[in-house]
Parts: structure tokens; C-alpha cells; sequence
């Protein structure tokens, strides 16, 4: 593997602790980042020897505060679609994969960040966490599989009140929401559980954990094409004035003036 610029892995007891580590950024996902984790979690994939995953951010700050809105403010319509492809893609393979990955949140979970904490088998946060998906501040919607997976943990009403409003609910309104399992108290509390929890799981017998990931993924196979259609929707709104508007505003830090067009 390439020496990574973006991520630590460390690995322990047979299971793998991934750290986004992009601090000054809230640890958003830009490009280089996204294609760490895909060639991290090829290797955790093929190896025999890892039987669990945790991923979390670097800092007291963020789990992930989204898809590196620097970088997406490039993005176009041409290419917005593939965009979220990948990143779909990435996230489909963490949740497909035969070994469980938990999600500690130990921050904000936004955008694309609440979009991987949602593609991971489980989710435990500490009281500081927040979640949500404010792309419709930008102009655009969730693009990594959020409007799906968020519309299957939480419901339909709360998601599309989610969604378009992008206001954040914290970890005890989450833990309620049952987007997410435990709350604990701190970044070391919500580290023992997820590694007590990989610790019992990691003592059964590999093949019939991977089948239980498989089979409860399959309750939602029908919702494939949802995915699809978040996708070319994504797309479309890159190519709007009003997401130009909405990247801009964000990096020159004032508020967007959207128009509709
Ligand atoms: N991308 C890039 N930089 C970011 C991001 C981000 N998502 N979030 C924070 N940062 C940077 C800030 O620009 C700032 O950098 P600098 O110090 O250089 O100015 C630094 O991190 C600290 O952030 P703030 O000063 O803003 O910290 P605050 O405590 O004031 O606010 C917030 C924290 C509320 C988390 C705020 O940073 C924020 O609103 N961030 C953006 C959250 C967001 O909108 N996320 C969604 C992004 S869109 C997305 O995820 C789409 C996914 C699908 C993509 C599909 C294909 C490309």
C-alpha cells in the first residue's frame, strides 16, 4: 500500500481502527481520501485475519463533516453523477462487507460523513456528536446513498425533515432516531464499546457473521434503484446556478442567496 496521507490504520486483537485524519478540515472526504479507504478496505476485505472494523475522525471535533466542499465546488453536472458513483460504490463495499465495521462518532456527522456513518453495520456516538445532511444549504442533495439509508433507519417523514431542512439532530436525539445504537460519555467510553462489541463478535464463526450481514443487507435490496435515481439527481444539481451559489457561500463564509435556477 501506498503511504497514506489521509488515514491511520492501526490494527489490534484482529481488529482494524480506521482514522480519517484531516483534522483542520473537520476531516472531510475529498478525492485522495475516498480512494484511501477504497484500497484500505480492499486489503480489510481479503484479510483472513482481520474480524472487525471501527472508523472514526481524528479529533474532538468530527467524525466526518462531509464530501470536502472545496473540491465539490469544482464539481459539474458532467461529472457529478460519476462523483457520487464512487463514493456510492465505496460505501456499498463497507456495507457489503463479510466483517462488521462499526462507525464511532465522536463529532459532526454531515453530509457524506453521516452518509459513511449510515453505510457502516453499526453506529455508536459519543454526547457530542451531531448528525445530519445539510447538502440542501449547497443546493444539492445527498449523493453517497443518504437519502436511502437515512429514509430505512429513521423513516420517511423524519428523513425528508431531515433532508430538507439539513438541520442536525445530537447523539441522544440520534440514539432515539435509532440512527445510532449507544451515546457514551466520551471518545474513550464510545472506543471500549465498539471494541467490546468487535471483541464478542470476532469469537464467532466468520462464515455465518458474514452470511447475517449478507442476509439483513438483502432486506433492502429492492431500494436498489433509489440509489440510481440519487445519483443522476445529484448530477443534475451540479449543474445549477444555485449550486454554485451554495459551494461559494460556504467557502467565502457568508449566506446563499438561492434563485431556483
Ligand atoms: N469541506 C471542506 N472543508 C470543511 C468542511 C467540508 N465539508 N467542513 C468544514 N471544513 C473546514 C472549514 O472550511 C474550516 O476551514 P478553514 O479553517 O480553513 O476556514 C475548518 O474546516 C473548520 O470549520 P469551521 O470553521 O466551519 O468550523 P465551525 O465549528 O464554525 O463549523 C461545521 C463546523 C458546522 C461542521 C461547518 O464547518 C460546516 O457547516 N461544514 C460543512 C458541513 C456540510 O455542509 N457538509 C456537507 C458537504 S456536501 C456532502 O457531503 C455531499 C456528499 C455527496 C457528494 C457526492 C459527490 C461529490
Amino acid at each position: 500500500m501506498e503511504q497514506l496521507k489521509n488515514l491511520i490504520v492501526e490494527k489490534k486483537d484482529e481488529i482494524c481502527i480506521v482514522t480519517i485524519n484531516r483534522e483542520s478540515a473537520l476531516n472531510a472526504l475529498n478525492d485522495a481520501t475516498l480512494n484511501e479507504l477504497s484500497e484500505v478496505f480492499e486489503q480489510i476485505d481479503d484479510d483472513k485475519t482481520i474480524k472487525g472494523v471501527v472508523i472514526t475522525g481524528a479529533g474532538d471535533k468530527a467524525f466526518v463533516a462531509g464530501a470536502d466542499i472545496k473540491e465539490l465546488a469544482q464539481v459539474t453536472e458532467v461529472n457529478g453523477r460519476s462523483m457520487a458513483e464512487k463514493g456510492q460504490e465505496l460505501f456499498e463495499r463497507i456495507e457489503r462487507l463479510s466483517k462488521p465495521v462499526i462507525a464511532a462518532i465522536n463529532g459532526f456527522a454531515l453530509g457524506g460523513g453521516c452518509e459513511l456513518a449510515m453505510a457502516c453495520h453499526i453506529r455508536i456516538a459519543s454526547k457530542s456528536a451531531q448528525f445530519g445532511q445539510p447538502e440542501i444549504n449547497l443546493g444539492i442533495l445527498p449523493g453517497y446513498g443518504g437519502t436511502q439509508r437515512l429514509t430505512r433507519l429513521v423513516g420517511k417523514g423524519k428523513a425528508l425533515e431531515l433532508l430538507l431542512t439539513g438541520d442536525m439532530v445530537g447523539a441522544e436525539d440520534a440514539k432515539k432516531l435509532r440512527l445510532v445504537n449507544y451515546v457514551l460519555e466520551d471518545r474513550a467510553a464510545m472506543m471500549d464499546k465498539a471494541l467490546e462489541i468487535l471483541g464478542k463478535v470476532r469469537q464467532k464463526a466468520p462464515i455465518a457473521v458474514g452470511l447475517i450481514i449478507d442476509s439483513v443487507n438483502a432486506v433492502h435490496t429492492s431500494g436498489e434503484n433509489g440509489f440510481q435515481t440519487e445519483a443522476n439527481s445529484f448530477g443534475r444539481c451540479c449543474g445549477t446556478q444555485d449550486f454554485i451559489e451554495g459551494t461559494q457561500a460556504f467557502i467565502e463564509k457568508r449566506k446563499p442567496n438561492f434563485k431556483g435556477e
